[in-house]
């Protein structure tokens, strides 16, 4: 459908804080001119990593019920966008979703969220990773981290890959059902201090890879605004690499912002102070194919 205002489900839990989930996703995409619908799976006081309590509401039941009044009004969406989901109900719930806001034209761009830097999150675990599988199968985009890439196709994580072996990971997943895998946090084999984004498109069978020089800092949340800048850069009408330079560059110049500053990292990147980066017309920055 041609709208002014392009609009995303954003099918995400509210952390009140540490700039995470819907409190990274609903600036970045406002500042890209997107309209944020969130469908809340959750709402916690703060995200879980780094903070040892929390609170937590989970919101899996009245999840149906918000979701068949959007049925009702008969609401359509240009992109349907979910990451951490806190059970495999959640996850049904969203394929659910997926079935019936599904059209010809539309993106559905799946974040399965499970861990990271090796590692499941607390709430992972072996059913959590099959039903993952499942639903990454109903999207048109995946989002994993290499972490994240590794259990989904039950290879050994290791803190070395060469490009080949990154790009069959990258097409193994995408005979999952996705036409299009971003692999994110790739550690780059031609030098240590860098880490890449590495995509397949099966339609044109094309490999795209972005670097960008390491910083030895690990702020939460920075999944979750990368992934919205390429879904806001897509939505604009960029082609895939451009999509991804943008999330890549606007990433590194949020840690650049934030790393000189002396606050906990859990807290997440200084978004505020960047988030007028993304009004500026994309620059080109580089990327390669594999
Ligand atoms: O950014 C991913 C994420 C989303 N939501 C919650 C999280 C995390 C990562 O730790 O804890 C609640």
């Amino acid at each position: 459908m041609n709208r002014t205002i392009q609009r995303v489900a954003a099918i995400h839990d509210l952390s009140g804080f540490g700039r995470a989930s819907l409190t990274a996703i609903m600036p970045v995409l406002s500042t890209m001119g997107v309209q944020v619908c969130p469908v809340p799976t959750a709402v916690l006081s703060s995200h879980t990593g780094g903070f040892e309590d929390f609170s937590f509401v989970d919101l899996t039941d009245s999840m149906a019920e918000f979701i068949k009044q959007w049925k009702k009004l008969e609401l359509s969406f240009d992109c349907i966008y979910s990451g951490f989901l806190g059970s495999e109900k959640q996850i049904n719930i969203v394929e659910d979703f997926i079935r019936h806001f599904k059209t010809k034209e539309n993106l559905v761009v799946v974040d399965p969220v499970m861990g990271d830097n090796g590692s499941l999150y607390s709430t992972m675990g072996p059913v959590m990773i099959r039903e993952m599988r499942s639903l990454i199968g109903m999207a048109d985009i995946i989002t994993p981290n290499y972490t994240e890439a590794a259990f989904l196709l039950d290879r050994p994580y290791t803190n070395y890959i060469d490009d080949a072996t990154v790009k069959e990971w990258a097409i193994r997943l995408s005979e999952m059902g996705p036409a299009t895998v971003v692999l994110t946090s790739v550690p780059d084999h031609r030098d240590n201090a860098d880490t890449s984004v590495i995509a397949y498109d099966r339609a044109n069978q094309v490999c795209w890879k972005i670097s960008c020089r390491y910083i030895p800092a690990h702020y939460p949340g920075t999944g979750d605004t990368f992934t919205s800048v390429m879904i806001g850069g897509l939505l604009q009408g960029d082609s895939l690499p451009i999509a991804l330079d943008r999330g890549v560059l606007f990433i590194s110049q949020c840690i650049k912002a934030s790393y000189g500053f002396n606050y906990p990292k859990r807290e997440g990147v200084l978004l505020e102070r960047c988030l007028d980066i993304l009004k500026a017309p994309a620059v080109i920055g580089a990327f390669e194919t594999l």
